[in-house]
């Protein structure tokens, strides 16, 4: 008897385990576009193309490598509207009793799945390093889980930028050497764009239809939507942007959103592009000497440790992970964050390109969205449910570490030993956003005063008895503590001054 194999918009590859697993000759297919998925969050509009678009590319690839193919698109009829919910309608169709998975990315249709009233196996997602195992007898005792160390486990483990054992350039982190301010220019044109075909347009018809008034622009739509595209856009970044990716990599300017960033994690994220793909291209290129080894180690971190630790988390925290709110910070997301106007330049450059491309990179997420949600006392549920909203390579298992762990620090301290909070200064020093803002960032108090350098140390002193013995903040209680007493009341009342308009809906 024929068994069903499950395929989710975010697993797009050929490699992947439950199509290993699966008979060609007898097991069928199933793939789906429906609305639980597409509505469970309000996804950004390019993100829903982007995912449909792949879908029925890879559901057309795999049938003209002869599998049998049930592919619902989201206005068919009969369209049972869930995941769960189109497996018992293929299983009745079929008369498959059984259903073989890869696991999914999110404990929610983990969850769902198990409880399906059809025998369902889930198959360990392979595409990943680090499996759940691996990433288990790393954490097992140990006090912290910092990134840093599962990172070096993954370099042994895979063997990348290794040379005898030891890591190349002799030192397993090249980050100082990554923080270099925004350039005068940027020679880099961007990641490369792809015309839509017919079946991109198709799907840019329905998602407007369906979902153009969410938050986000669909067109114009340019991502890679098929395998062969997706690795000519990380050919294209390897040779022309990579070699700068390191120097650069923290820097942000307004009219340079891209600047030498890959833009390839949600093709990473869909299946497109596989991990160790990219992460051989990214080595060859440093080999080849035609990349630094601060870029291309910078990079490979980024996959390697970066993502796989985030996932690793997830895993390893449990499914009430991401509605922790470990500061008890309360306040509602500003209306900013969906495009209401603000005088903060670096907060309506970072929304609005989030509103159009879908995109921001790590710094812009971590230090202006991210640190201002962090200082203004947000709600971290709020946050993740935002960057869950608006990104393209958003999925549960690397926006929930990232956001309340990394960003909100809101896990209690799992991932960062110390919360992303700055001042303005931080951001006047890697970007171009200060000169042109209606606040001065130099300011510090009084008309005018950058908003950055009041919430940051309204944040400090609200939060001072959980911070105040952390080795890594003493210096900035130390400065706060040197304030003479008026300065640090005026800070402070203007701090909640600001906060009040803001919760007022003035425009701030
Ligand atoms: C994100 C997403 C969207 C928007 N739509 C679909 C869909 O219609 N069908 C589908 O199979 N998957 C979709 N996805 C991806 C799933 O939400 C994703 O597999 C889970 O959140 C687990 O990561
Ligand atoms: Fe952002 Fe402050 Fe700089 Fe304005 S002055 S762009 S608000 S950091």
């Amino acid at each position: 008897m024929s068994r069903l194999v499950l395929v989710l918009g975010d697993q797009l590859s050929e490699s992947l385990s439950a199509l290993r697993e699966a008979d060609k000759g007898s097991d069928v297919v199933m793939m789906a576009e429906v609305a639980e998925e597409a509505t469970y969050v309000q996804h950004h509009p390019k993100k829903i193309a982007l995912i449909f678009a792949a879908m029925r590319k890879f559901a057309a690839r795999l049938r003209a490598d002869g599998w049998d193919v049930r592919y619902a698109e989201l206005d068919d009829t009969g369209n049972a509207g869930s995941i769960p919910g189109e497996l018992l309608r293929r299983a009745e169709e079929t008369g498959a009793s059984e259903v073989i998975a890869t696991e999914p990315g999110e404990w929610r249709l983990i969850k769902a799945l198990s409880e399906m009233p059809l025998t369902c196996r889930q198959l360990a997602d392979d595409r990943f390093i680090a499996s759940h195992d691996d990433f288990e007898r790393w954490a097992s005792g140990r006090k912290t889980l910092r990134m840093e160390f599962f990172y070096r486990e993954q370099r042994k483990a895979t063997g990348y930028l290794m040379e005898d054992g030891k890591p190349a350039g002799g030192q397993w982190n090249f980050d100082h050497d990554n923080r270099k301010p925004a350039p005068e220019a940027v020679d880099f044109g961007g990641p490369m764009q792809f015309t839509p075909d017919d079946t991109v347009e198709a799907v840019l018809e329905l998602v407007e239809a369906r979902f153009g008034n969410w938050f986000g622009e669909v067109r114009p739509f340019w991502f890679a939507t098929d395998q062969s595209q997706a690795r000519r856009a990380l050919a294209h970044f390897v040779k022309h942007a990579l070699p700068r990716f390191g120097d650069y990599q923290d820097a942000m300017m307004g009219d340079e959103r891209f600047l030498y960033h890959s833009v390839i994690s949600a093709y990473m994220n869909i299946g497109l592009l596989d991990p160790r793909e990219v992460c051989e291209a990214v080595e060859e290129s440093w080999r080849a000497g035609d990349t630094p080894i601060n870029a291309a180690e910078g990079y490979i971190r980024q996959v390697i440790g970066w993502r796989e630790y985030m996932r690793g988390i997830y895993f390893h925290e449990g499914p009430d992970y991401p509605r922790r709110n470990g500061l008890n910070q309360q306040r509602a997301l500003p209306p900013l964050y969906w495009g209401a106007e603000t005088k903060m330049r670096c907060l309506s450059e970072t929304v609005a390109q989030t509103r159009e491309e879908a995109y921001a990179h790590h710094i812009q997420r971590l230090m202006v969205t991210g640190n201002f949600a962090l200082i203004a006392g947000i709600d971290p549920a709020e946050v993740e449910d935002w960057y869950m909203r608006v990104y393209f390579d958003a999925f549960e298992w690397v926006t929930a570490p990232n956001t309340v762990g990394m960003s909100q620090f809101a896990d209690g301290g799992v991932i960062a030993s110390k919360p992303y909070v700055s001042s303005g200064s931080y951001i006047d020093r890697m970007s171009d956003y200060c000169g042109d803002c209606a606040y001065s960032v130099k300011a510090k108090t009084g008309e005018g005063a950058c908003p950055f350098n009041l919430l940051y140390w309204h944040f400090m002193h609200r939060h001072r008895e959980r911070f105040e013995s952390n080795p890594r903040m003493a210096q900035m209680y130390a400065t706060w503590d040197r304030m003479a007493e008026d300065r640090k009341e005026t800070v402070l009342r203007e701090a909640e001054e600001f906060l009040r308009r803001m919760s007022d809906g003035e425009t701030v």
